[in-house]
Order: C-alpha cells, then sequence, then structure tokens
C-alpha cells in the first residue's frame, strides 16, 4: 500500500540521554502556582516536555563536543576565534566578526553604534530584544512587515515579507537620514517562523542602497529561512541552502545573530559585518560590555562549539529534518481542528489564544493562561508571544495590544522524537476539548523591562 505522504527522518542518530521526570495532575497544578502562571518561572525540573524555546537547548553533536576540548582559554587571540571568523566570512560572508555573549549582546552593540536618539528603525514586526535595545539607544520602531503576517489563518509563502510601499512610505514621510537602519528579521520569530523571500530582500535591499539606509539581517534562524526559499520560491530548489543562505547575506550590510538558535550551541552569539567604521566602533565597544574582542563574553571552547555548529546546521538534510519536524508538529494539530497560525513556519507552531479561548479577553492574558494550562495539562511548558510579550508604549506607557495573541510550541534542535512531539500534541487536544472551563489572569507583579520574562499572574 502506498503511503499518504512521503516520510522523512533525522540524519543522525542518538548517543546520549537526559533522563525527564514525569509528574502528577495535582503536583503540576502547585507548580504552577507557585510560578505566577508563568512558565518562565517554572523550575525545568519540573517540565516533562521543554518547548519553551529553541534557544540554547539544543543538542550538540560528537564532532562539536570534541571541539570544546580543543577549547583554547587564551585571554587574547584564541585560536577558536580564528576558526569561528574563518567560518563566518565562509558561510555567511561577511568581512568582520564581533563575538558576543549572545544575541541581545550583538543588539545592543549594534544598536548603540548605528542610532542616534530620535531616528527611527524600521523593521518586520518586532522582536522582544532586539526592539528593547533599539529603544534604550533612542530609536523609535516602526513595523513595515505585511499586514496578513498579523492575521493568523492567512497561509501565504512569504508572509515574513517587508510591505515595501510601508517602507518607501516610511522614507518619504520621515526622511532617509532620520532613519538609522532597517531590521529584516528571517524567519520573523513573533509572526510563526514565518519567512522572506529573495525578491522581497532584493528589493528592499535595493531602496534601501538608493536612500543610503543601511540593511542589519537578523540572521538567527536564517538557514531555516534559506530553506523555505528554497522549498517554496522560484527557481531556487535546486539550490543548496548553503548558497541561498550566502546570497541573502550579501543583500545586508551586517547581520546580528543568536548562535543558541541556527548554530546548535547553548550560548554564543555575534555581530558580522563588511564596513570597517562600524566594525572599529563595535571592536572598541565590545571590551566595555562583553569582553575582549577576541572572545566577546564567550569561553574558547564555546567559540568552537559554535563554529562547529555552522558547518552542521548548512546541510539540506539536517535542514530539512528540522524544519519537517516542525511541520510533522503542526499537522497533527492542524489535523484535529486546534487554531493554529498558518502555514507552518521554521522553528515553532503557534496556537491562536484568541480563538483557543474565544471566552477570554485579551485584557486577562489569555495566551499566558494557555501556556500554563497546557504545562497543568500533560507537563509540556510553552511560552506566552501576545500582550504579556508585547509590554508597554515607552512614551504613553499603555500596555501595547498586539493582534496577535499566540502561545509558541518551539522545538530545540535535535532534542525531541516523534513521539515526544505526538503525547505534546494529545495533550492540547485533550485542553481544547475542555477549553471553556478555563479561567483567564491578572497580572500581580510587573517588571520594568521585558515582562514577559518576570511577570507573576493570578487567576481572576
Ligand atoms: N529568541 C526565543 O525564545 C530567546 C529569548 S526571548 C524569549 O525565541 C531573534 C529573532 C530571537 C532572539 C532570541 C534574539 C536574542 C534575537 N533575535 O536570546 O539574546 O529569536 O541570544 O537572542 C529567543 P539571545
Amino acid at each position: 500500500m502506498a503511503l499518504k505522504h512521503k516520510s522523512w527522518a533525522e540524519p543522525f542518530k542518538i548517543k546520549m540521554v537526559e533522563p525527564l521526570k514525569m509528574t502528577t495532575l495535582p503536583y503540576r497544578q502547585e507548580k504552577i502556582k507557585e510560578a505566577g502562571y508563568n512558565t518562565f518561572l517554572l523550575r525545568s525540573e519540573d517540565v516533562y516536555i521543554d518547548l519553551l524555546t529553541d534557544s540554547g537547548t539544543n543538542a550538540m553533536s560528537d564532532y562539536q563536543w570534541a571541539g570544546m576540548m580543543m577549547g583554547d582559554e587564551s585571554y587574547a587571540g584564541s585560536k577558536n576565534y580564528y576558526n569561528l571568523e574563518a567560518n563566518v566570512q565562509k558561510i555567511y560572508g561577511y568581512k568582520y566578526l564581533v563575538p558576543t555573549h549572545q544575541g541581545r549582546g550583538a543588539e545592543h552593540l549594534l544598536s548603540r553604534a548605528l542610532i542616534k536618539p530620535g531616528q527611527y528603525v524600521a523593521g518586520n514586526m518586532y522582536f522582544t530584544t532586539t526592539r528593547e535595545h533599539q529603544e534604550l539607544a533612542g530609536g523609535i520602531f516602526v513595523d513595515v512587515i505585511i499586514d496578513e503576517a498579523h492575521i493568523p489563518e492567512i497561509s501565504m509563502p512569504f508572509k515574513g515579507n517587508i510591505d515595501i510601499e510601508k517602507y518607501e512610505r516610511l522614507i518619504k514621510e520621515k526622511g532617509a537620514e532620520n532613519i538609522a537602519y532597517i531590521t529584516v528579521g528571517a524567519p520573523v520569530n513573533m509572526a510563526g517562523g514565518q519567512p522572506v523571500s529573495m525578491a522581497n530582500m532584493k528589493e528592499l535591499s535595493a531602496i534601501s542602497k538608493k536612500n543610503g539606509i543601511k540593511v542589519v539581517l537578523d540572521a538567527t534562524r536564517n538557514m531555516e529561512n534559506a530553506y523555505f526559499i528554497q522549498q517554496r520560491e522560484e527557481g531556487y530548489a535546486n539550490i543548496p541552502i548553503a548558497e541561498i543562505h550566502k546570497e541573502f547575506c550579501s543583500l545586508s550590510d551586517a547581520a546580528t545573530m543568536s548562535g543558541k538558535k541556527d548554530l546548535i550551541v547553548n550560548i554564543g552569539g555575534f555581530v558580522a559585518l563588511n564596513d570597517w567604521d562600524i566594525f572599529e566602533e563595535l571592536r572598541s565597544q565590545v571590551v566595555v560590555y562583553e569582553g575582549l574582542h577576541t572572545y566577546g563574553g564567550l569561553a574558547g571552547r564555546d567559540m568552537e562549539a559554535m563554529s562547529r555548529g555552522m558547518e552542521e546546521a548548512i546541510q539540506d538534510d539536517y535542514m530539512a529534518s528540522r524544519v519537517r519536524q516542525v511541520e510533522y508538529f503542526w499537522n497533527l494539530l492542524d489535523d484535529a481542528g486546534i487554531p493554529i497560525v498558518r502555514p507552518s513556519g521554521g522553528h515553532a507552531v503557534f496556537i491562536d489564544a484568541r480563538k483557543f479561548y474565544d471566552h477570554i479577553p485579551q485584557t486577562q492574558f489569555p495566551a499566558q493562561k494557555l501556556a500554563a494550562d497546557l504545562y497543568v495539562e500533560n507537563g509540556v511548558r510553552t511560552m506566552e508571544r501576545g500582550i504579556v510579550s508585547a509590554g508597554r508604549n515607552k512614551v504613553t506607557g499603555e500596555n501595547n495590544t498586539p493582534k496577535l495573541e499566540l502561545v509558541r510550541c518551539t522545538f530545540p534542535r535535535r532534542v525531541y522524537t516523534q513521539a515526544h512531539l505526538d503525547v505534546t500534541a494529545e495533550g492540547i487536544i485533550d485542553l481544547y476539548e475542555k477549553r471553556h472551563q478555563m479561567k483567564g489572569l491578572k497580572m500581580v507583579y510587573e517588571p520594568k523591562q521585558l515582562r514577559f520574562f518576570q511577570a507573576r499572574f493570578e487567576e481572576v
């Protein structure tokens, strides 16, 4: 009998395992209350399947672990820095490298170097840490993503694209000299891991060049984006993702990077760029905020693991298995009628909490509550990506009210099996059946910055 869908499997096998604690329902009910209904405040040992994030939660290979043993921990000029620099030049194509402890370290340095207070920064939907650093440097963030990205039900191949008209209007209204740069996240995390097409990147790059505006790529998951281009964009089907990725990077002036995602490591990041003057500025800042310019807050062994992870992540077979695992899970939920962001994206599947909990208003944090309830249901940890993550307007102090009120089920790389995904989907489906019994939340503690990490809640 022929199978309906052609199957796939990972191009690696398991060599070492980490036991997981199985917990009971009453235990989890107590733990989520103690954590103030915030999944970031749970202890990881109380979590069965951890889909909080794909950031730093990846399983390294034997090749990477072997590299860890070859860490050169000299204060200056570590050989691992030069290995990393060579791979960034080869795989990303930028000339200069400034290592940082993680992505937000890179965002901090670049925002300080490029933004003058009062300038605008365009971007295809915000990312929490990226916008925070842009605003702390005095920038005013303007979202120029296509409208469809804010609507979960709409399915299109490149839902992360920049709306070129919106971008041109911004340039016309504010003046190119008042725009510090444009950030392109590809894929767009907050929109559901939705990719950006090469055609769109080419167009915005040309407009930016014409107007003298720099293009900064948030390259955190850009290799996943390259896979989507290969699969979905005309003319790229037979091109290896390594080539697509490099071509995409070549359309930008600089990249900030959280190595904790694409590069299959637990810590690390960098800025990479082509402009010597900005590089000099970043090099003088990195020694103040991160560490010497040849380690940027990282151990030599961490730079080696990141460099080797880069070589592995850019392989077509690996990336296909990575993205298809997410797609497998997306199909399980879609087949069961769970409201999710369409189409399937790169690193995660996003549940539409507005629809899932259609009886809970946004002021009572439906996505926050759904993440908490999913933990209670079967010990799976997910993350809120809605009104709590969106924070407050820095000028008015009012809550930002995003259209997207989502819960993200995020997949660490090379960590969970298909059976883990099946069990997780079953828990979500069970909860969906009794969803109208669930109540909303009120916020009882709110930290000043990036509140989603530490805010606390109680049931209303
Ligand atoms: N992303 C994530 O879980 C981890 C922290 S926020 C909950 O998705 C992009 C697109 C990211 C990202 C982190 C960073 C910052 C920049 N850009 O976490 O500082 O997804 O290494 O990177 C997280 P760092």
